[in-house]
């Protein structure tokens, strides 16, 4: 069965919190092999470029501004229904809605401050691990 990539960042909030080796754990016990990661802290800039989708949504500002609030973990993930599985696991956007178990139930604080990232499409996908990684940088 054809693998494919998704891609992840665990965002501020739960960097800060000290989650970000339990999320990995998780991650990697629901059978994502890790084929690029790395910490490192977006400007505003880069997070405004990143999240350039949401640039009308009324939330933009206070994305912008949280995402570069602190230290962020990227990394690209490769498995059978990579994008599909990894939104399933991380759950809905708002921790109120996510299912029992999932990274945003355990995780996150709330709607906007909500612990992870994960592509929606596989489009998005290679379009922000290339924002983030070098092909170089992706160890297959
Ligand atoms: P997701 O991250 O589940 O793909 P999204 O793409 O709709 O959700 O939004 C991107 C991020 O923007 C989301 O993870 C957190 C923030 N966000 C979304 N809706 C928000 C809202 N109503 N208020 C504040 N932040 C919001
Ligand atoms: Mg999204």
């Amino acid at each position: 069965m054809a693998t494919n990539r998704t891609f992840t960042m665990i965002k501020p909030d739960a960097v800060a919190a000290g989650h970000a080796g339990a999320i990995l754990k998780q991650i990697q016990e629901a059978g994502f092999k890790i084929i690029a990661m790395k910490l490192t802290k977006l400007s505003p800039e880069k997070a405004g470029e990143f999240y350039a989708v949401h640039k009308e949504r009324p939330f933009y500002g206070e994305l912008v501004a949280f995402m570069s609030s602190g230290p962020i973990v990227a990394a690209v993930l490769e498995k059978e229904k990579a994008v599909k599985d990894f939104r399933k696991l991380i759950g809905a956007t708002n921790p109120a809605d996510a299912k029992p178990g999932t990274i945003r139930a355990l995780y996150a604080k709330s709607i906007g401050e909500n612990a992870v990232h994960g592509a929606d499409s596989n489009k998005n996908a290679a379009i922000e691990g290339s924002f983030h990684f070098s092909a170089v940088e992706m160890v297959g």
